[in-house]
């Protein structure tokens, strides 16, 4: 995949509307300090596009980032950060759950987890709704570099038998000072755009197969409420 363009297009906060984008949506979910906006950086070949601390709760708004005139990425607030007042962490978690559940142009939701640690409650939330809603999941094992080459396996073998991933479903190790991961990462969103190009050139009944797998379901499952406090 090649980054030709990239901006913040919209920002959205607690008591704002979500844009109605007509291009497809990527968005990246984890607990608070996970890496999100550095994986988003680290995708779009930017340094600080989308700001990173080292302080736990950075990001606090819905962020839209258009690439290359095509697609989103969405940087979505961090969960389960314990210093936010409670109240906060209960509108944020509203609003994460207000995009997940009313945007039409999502078409992937990517769950970032620390490979450094065993995923916790929110993360375990998070993973389900995911599921259940009928998101194919993908889990970014973040901040790789932090751990030996040689526990690499065992943590992300920690990872899937506490989310309860079936052997089949993806989870890339990721690293934003490295970049180990990213052109795995590049080929899932290739394929997550691509239905729609294929979509205009199909026969009409191959056609509406691609369209009943194409768009995930949308339910009304509750997504992970900002409760965990660690
Ligand atoms: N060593 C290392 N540090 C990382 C990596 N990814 C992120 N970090 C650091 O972890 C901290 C948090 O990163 P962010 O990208 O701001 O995390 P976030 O998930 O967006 O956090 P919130 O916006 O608070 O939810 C920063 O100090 C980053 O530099 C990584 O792959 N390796
Ligand atoms: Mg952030």
């Amino acid at each position: 995949m090649v980054i030709k363009q990239a901006e913040l297009e919209t920002v959205c906060g607690i008591t704002s509307t979500f844009p109605v984008n007509t291009c497809p949506e990527f968005a990246f979910a984890g607990k608070s300090n996970v890496g999100k906006s550095s994986l988003i950086n680290a995708l779009l070949n930017r340094k600080s596009l989308a700001r990173t601390s080292s302080t736990p709760g950075k990001t606090q708004t819905v962020n839209f980032y258009k690439v290359n005139r095509a697609f989103y990425f969405v940087d979505l607030p961090g969960y389960g950060y314990a210093k936010v007042a409670k109240t906060s962490r209960e509108k944020w978690g509203k609003m994460i759950e207000r995009y997940l559940h009313g945007s039409p142009m999502l078409k992937q939701v990517f769950l970032l987890i620390d490979i450094r640690h065993e995923p916790g409650e929110n993360d375990r939330l998070m993973y389900d709704w995911i599921v259940k809603n009928g998101y194919r999941p993908v889990v970014i094992a973040t901040k790789k570099d932090k751990i030996k080459r040689s526990q690499v396996g065992k943590q992300t073998a920690l990872i899937r038998r506490t989310l309860g991933m079936a052997p089949e479903d993806v989870l890339i190790p990721f690293s934003a000072e490295t970049k180990d991961g990213k052109e795995e990462i590049y080929r899932l969103l290739e394929a997550g755009l691509k239905p729609e190009a294929a979509e205009e050139e199909t026969e009409p009944e191959v056609r509406q197969e691609a369209e009943a797998s194409a768009g995930p379901e949308k339910t009304k499952e509750a997504a992970p409420a900002q409760e965990e406090t660690t």
